[in-house]
């Protein structure tokens, strides 16, 4: 029996010993089906991720600028004297998250260069020891987004590329291989799960978001270990499926999902213009309303969105950037009833736009992006009756008319909704149907009548 085949099934052994049931879903994730931890998550819809690093200071990409040798390690790591973060205020990084409707922030406490962002005693690459700053940053802006109830995710990178203990170094240099120096290896996960037992004493996260699972196994990494450590006395912390095969959700990054991705729970992370870092000459910014089709596609089916921003090496955030997150905040908080808790939409047959469900399934939403030609939307294959249908956030009740409901046979009809101009939002306009019980949706084939 193979070796992948035996360890699935000694976890399904492990997990149905201690009676959480765990399934492989398609997407390769085990997801222990404890609904519980998640459920925060899932309602959450709205974190943002921070990519914060040395690579602001020349606003060039993440790692991967040396990793792909355009320029070399060591004028990449000049940046250390560039990243001052003198002007960073993580109070207000954190209103401006929780301004965004964001329920939680992803930090990158270490990205694949290995530029650690707390004063951590592990390896020679840390803002307190090697950079301008000079001081934690990390500690200061988790406390802050505590203050304000977010959830925290920290991301840490299983690559540290600048480590003379990590495999790689740049996508032509290796400086070995585990086969040939496992010792070495040996050393460098040491120094790995050193950090990660420090971020967890430190910060207790919520969330641990992994990242560059891609260059090694899952058994090369420890992965399994890895998890098990992460959750010792921390049962209800999640962690995402970049650590491969012990993930609770699935991490799309940003293609965004054409048709509802597999897993039970999912993510989309997603850049703000074309950059995870701060790039000044990176100005292909999404518009708000680009943000909000993104928003809109992935809870209506069932994700959240992990909006990035890229702050600058002084710690201030472009303008640009926070005028995105305050907009999608404000439209948020507008139509919250529409995000948070609910559930996936209906099928697209039902109503052409996106949907969401409230929990109870008795409130079903509808997001209107486009102002409708004749002044009415259109839905149909509901065998409910829509007791009431009313603007989210101007609360105008709105006229219904059905037509193609005959009494006598079960097709539900179409019903005909009027909005009017004035109820129209400058991004969506959310339309709430309360239906007289839980959804029913009718899909059979109407046949020939038989009876008058
Ligand atoms: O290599 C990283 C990349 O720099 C960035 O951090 C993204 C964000 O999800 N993750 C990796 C690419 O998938």
């Amino acid at each position: 029996m193979n070796h992948k085949l035996t360890s699935i099934l000694l976890c399904i052994l492990y997990f149905s010993l201690i009676g959480v049931k765990a399934q492989e879903t398609k997407s390769g994730i085990f997801e222990a089906t404890d609904h519980d931890k998640m459920q925060w998550f899932k309602d959450a819809k709205l974190g943002v991720f921070i990519h914060w690093g040395i690579y602001a200071v020349d606003g060039i990409s993440e790692s991967w600028s040396f990793y792909n040798e355009y320029l070399s390690h060591e004028d990449y790591l000049k940046q250390l004297s560039g990243f001052t973060a003198s002007n960073f205020k993580p109070k207000e990084w954190a209103k401006l998250i929780k301004d965004s409707g964001a329920k939680y922030s992803v930090i990158t406490s270490k990205h694949h260069d290995g530029f650690a962002l707390w004063n951590t005693n592990y390896g020679n690459l840390n803002v307190v020891s090697h950079a301008a700053a000079k001081k934690d940053v990390l500690t200061p802006l988790i406390d802050a987004l505590k203050e304000k109830e977010l959830k925290i995710g920290i991301y840490f990178s299983l690559p540290d590329w600048s480590s003379n203990l990590y495999t790689h170094l740049t996508t032509s240099k290796r400086r070995y291989t585990i086969e040939k120096d496992p010792q070495r290896w040996q050393e460098y996960l040491n120094y790995m799960n050193g950090q990660l037992l420090e971020l967890k004493k430190n910060y207790r996260p919520d969330i641990w978001w992994f990242d560059g699972d891609w260059e090694h196994s899952p058994e090369a990494w420890g992965s399994a270990k890895i998890r098990a450590s992460l959750l010792k006395d921390a049962p209800k912390t999640i962690i995402n499926s970049r650590l491969t095969g012990q993930g609770n959700y699935q991490t799309p990054e940003i293609g965004v999902p054409v048709y509802r991705p597999e897993a039970k729970y999912w993510e989309l992370c997603m850049t703000i213009n074309d950059s995870w870092g701060y790039q000044q000459s990176d100005t292909n910014y999404k518009t708000t309303q680009q943000i909000l089709d993104i928003f809109v596609d992935c809870i209506s089916k069932g994700g959240n969105l992990l909006l990035d921003i890229g702050p600058k090496a002084d710690g201030t955030i472009d303008p640009i950037q926070k005028d995105r997150l305050l907009k999608l905040g404000s439209w948020i908080k507008k139509h919250h009833k529409a995000v948070y808790g609910t559930t996936r939409g209906i099928p697209y047959e039902h109503f052409y736009g996106p949907t969401t469900l409230s929990k109870d399934k008795q409130t079903l939403y509808l997001f209107v992006r486009d102002i409708p030609k004749d002044g009415k939307i259109v839905v149909k294959g509901i065998s409910n009756t829509i007791n009431r249908a009313y603007v989210l956030g101007n609360g105008s009740i709105l006229s219904q008319k059905k037509i193609a409901k005959l009494y006598w046979n079960k097709y539900p009809g179409i019903s005909y909704i009027d909005l009017p101009k004035e109820t129209i939002d400058s991004y969506y306009t959310v339309v709430a149907l309360v239906l007289d019980g839980p959804i029913e949706l009718y899909s059979e084939l109407n046949d020939a009548v038989e009876q008058n």
